[in-house]
């Protein structure tokens, strides 16, 4: 999977695909991210990007001339899937998108700033408004960074038996039941002798139980949805 990425900070998703899984995803030729800097295409003096809203109101915005002239020259190499803009009145994010989105070939995320992007570059070239929650964020590029997380771990290959997704919380609408390592006991608290049992099967058991009471208690939302 390619997934570009248009930013007027692309400075801040340095980092965050150079390790751990999404790196491992990188190396094994599975995911490949690109950040680009929507300054390159603005042909404003001083790379402009953002203007005051017509109407007036606090808040700049981000003009479509530079947008669309860094989509169109994207597009002459790249046959976007999705087009997406993120943005705190989009869809809600979730594991079940993360799921469809894995299964994507080209995907170019477009992170807002300021009060937004003008209307009608939304209107004409977004094919989905994605949000990661209730909550405003200075800009959409932490949150371009949570979905690329979220999707990059579960494109087919990238994980392997030991760090497998099916066991995930959300993956199967349930929270994920508690996990336990060495020491078998530390300051005299115990890991559930069960799990010290070697029979899987009472082990699987458990550990369904423990998903389902964990849900029940914390996010009886999730428990029937679909
Ligand atoms: Cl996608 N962008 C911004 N700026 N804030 C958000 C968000 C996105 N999702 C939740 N809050």
């Amino acid at each position: 999977m390619k997934i570009d990425i248009l930013s007027v900070v692309p400075d801040l998703l340095q980092s965050p695909f150079a390790h751990s899984i999404l790196k491992r995803a990188k190396e094994k030729g599975l995911l490949e991210v690109n950040v680009i800097n929507l300054r390159d295409y603005t042909t404003y003096a001083r790379a402009q990007v953002d203007d005051y809203a017509f109407g007036g109101g606090a808040g700049m915005v981000m003009m479509i001339e530079p947008l669309v002239n860094a989509i169109e020259s994207l597009q002459k190499v790249n046959q976007y899937d999705e087009i997406v803009y993120l943005t705190p009145d989009g869809q809600r994010f979730d594991q079940k998108m993360a799921n469809t989105y894995s299964l994507k070939n080209n995907l170019l995320l477009i992170c807002g700033h300021y009060k937004g992007i003008d209307q009608r570059f939304r209107d004409h070239f977004v094919t989905q408004e994605i949000s990661i929650g209730d909550y405003v964020l200075s800009g959409g590029e932490i949150a371009a960074a949570v979905m690329v997380d979220a999707i990059g771990r579960l494109i087919p290959g990238v994980l392997n038996d030991e760090t497998s997704a099916l066991t995930d919380s959300f993956q199967d609408n349930l929270l994920a039941p508690p996990v336990y390592t060495r020491p078998e006991e530390f300051r005299g608290w115990k890991v559930p002798e069960i799990l010290l049992s070697g029979n899987h099967k009472l082990i699987d058991n458990w550990r369904a139980e423990q998903a389902l009471k964990r849900t029940q208690e914390r996010r009886p939302d999730i428990l029937d949805a679909e």
